[in-house]
């Protein structure tokens, strides 16, 4: 099915000069990357996403909460990315000013090309001493995955390595909130692409864009949207709308 967008769309897109594009998992479900709302398969199916991220799980149970983000780990290392994430990259070329943002700890917006992504939660390929917050380095993927696994120790204080994302409960950067917040108030459109919305305060930034005057335009195959005035939704899968905007 050829999708048609709105002309309307089209010509915001076409005259933005300082545009957001914000992210979430959605944007990497056609590259085989589960989203939250997805059910998980396998050992994973018993468990709660969002009850294994958080702080309290890691220390419950380190062993499982890092088998949980090396099964990501080894799952976003063979993805590749997908034309929503291709069509992004160009945008963030052809737009004077563009503020690409994700939710997403995947690597697929770099490895398609993007460049200074703000990733406001993190990234499941750095990693950190729970107990001292020194970085730790780490290149190999275990060979089997799906199951808990122990974490590797601090070269530093012998405390657990955890993964480099930002858990619930957890504060976000504030750097990168910051940078977040300031490019919503500041451009013209933002477009929020397969996100559900739910979390914040990352879920904000449509509203923050919309006060501001900007106009939003969500692409999601879920048709959710408040439909206030400026705010548009192209509904369908992202790498078809999303190359359908740069045709
Ligand atoms: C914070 C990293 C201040 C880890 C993530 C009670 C206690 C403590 C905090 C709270 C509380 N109540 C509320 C909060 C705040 C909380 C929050 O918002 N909770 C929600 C659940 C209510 N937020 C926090 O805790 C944040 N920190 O507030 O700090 C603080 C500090 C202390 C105490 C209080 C406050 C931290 C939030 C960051 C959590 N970490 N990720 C990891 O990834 O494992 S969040 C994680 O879930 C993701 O990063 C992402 O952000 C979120 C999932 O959202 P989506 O990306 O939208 O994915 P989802 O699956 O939901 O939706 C996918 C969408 O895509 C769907 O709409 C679907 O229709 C669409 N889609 C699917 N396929 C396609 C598609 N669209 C297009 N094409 C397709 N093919
Ligand atoms: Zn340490």
């Amino acid at each position: 099915m050829t999708y048609t967008i709105p002309e309307k769309i089209i010509e915001t897109i076409r005259k933005s000069r300082r545009m957001v594009i914000s992210t979430g998992a959605g944007i990497s479900a056609e590259s085989g990357i589960a989203t939250f709302r997805d059910p998980v398969d396998g050992l994973w199916s018993q468990y709660d996403p969002e009850l294994l991220s958080t702080p309290e799980a890691f220390r419950r149970d380190p062993s499982l909460v890092w088998g949980w983000y090396e099964t990501m780990r080894g799952q976003m290392r063979n993805a590749s990315p997908n034309p929503a994430h291709h069509a992004v990259t160009e945008l963030t070329v052809i737009v004077p000013e563009v503020a690409l943002i994700t939710q997403n700890i995947d690597d697929l917006h770099e490895r398609a090309g993007a460049s200074d992504v703000i990733h406001l939660h993190g990234r499941v390929f750095d990693s950190r001493c729970f107990a001292c917050a020194r970085p730790h380095y780490r290149r190999d993927i275990p060979a089997t995955l799906g199951g808990p696994i122990e974490p590797p120790r601090c070269g530093h204080c012998n405390g657990r390595i955890r993964p480099g994302v930002v858990w619930f409960g957890e504060q976000l950067p504030q750097r990168d909130v910051k940078r977040a917040f300031d490019a919503a108030k500041r451009c013209d459109c933002l477009i929020s692409i397969g996100t559900s919305g739910e979390v914040n305060p990352a879920a904000t930034l449509p509203d923050i864009a919309l006060d501001s005057g900007a106009s939003v335009i969500h692409v999601n195959i879920d048709p959710w949207c408040q439909h206030r005035p400026n705010e548009y939704l192209l509904e369908g899968r992202a790498s078809e709308i999303m190359s359908t905007v740069l045709a």
